[in-house]
């Protein structure tokens, strides 16, 4: 009886133990972003500094659609055509990406070839994730935006807000 008490209060010690020591880093999240004609769901996303972070892309959509994240849109022909400043970039991170289902087209990862924003693609029907750590550079608000079909879908409202937070 003596010993199992002990045990127990011993579990609840390293239980405690364990509280404190994660509390200074952020627990990592992973949240699964919808793709669809013309939107992500959700649409905003909170992330805080030193959080590892996974993003589950699902396309439930008809179309490729893509996700880049940065701030200010850059125009080409007068057409959104990504963003002048990329969030991972800034950071100086590159996530890791991992195909779970091809879907119709090509899931992959690209550099936009007029810039150097980092992309990727879901194919129709597909499934991706992406994974990286939150570092300070990427403190602020950026957006996530797809500008797929010569932007036709960022002007649709395929876009969303990230907030990046110490
Ligand atoms: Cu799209």
């Amino acid at each position: 009886m003596r010993i199992l008490r002990t045990i127990s209060l011993l579990s609840v010690l390293v239980v405690l133990l364990s509280a404190c020591g994660t509390a200074a880093t952020p627990e990592p999240v992973s949240i699964t972003i919808e793709m669809d004609e013309f939107t992500f769901t959700p649409a905003s996303l909170d992330l805080k500094v030193g959080q590892r972070v996974t993003l589950e892309l699902n396309n439930n959509g008809a179309l490729a659609h893509e996700i880049m994240f940065g701030r200010q849109v850059m125009n080409e022909n007068n057409r959104p055509a990504g963003y002048m400043e990329d969030m991972f970039a800034a950071g100086g991170v590159e996530p890791e990406v991992n195909i779970i289902e091809e879907g119709d087209l090509t899931t992959s990862t690209e550099t936009h070839k007029e810039h150097e924003g980092f992309m990727v693609i879901v194919g129709a029907g597909g499934r991706a994730t992406m994974t990286f750590d939150v570092t300070e550079g990427m403190a602020g608000e950026w957006e996530m935006g797809c500008f797929e079909q010569d932007g036709v879908h960022y002007d649709a409202g395929m876009l969303g807000t990230v907030t990046v937070s110490q």
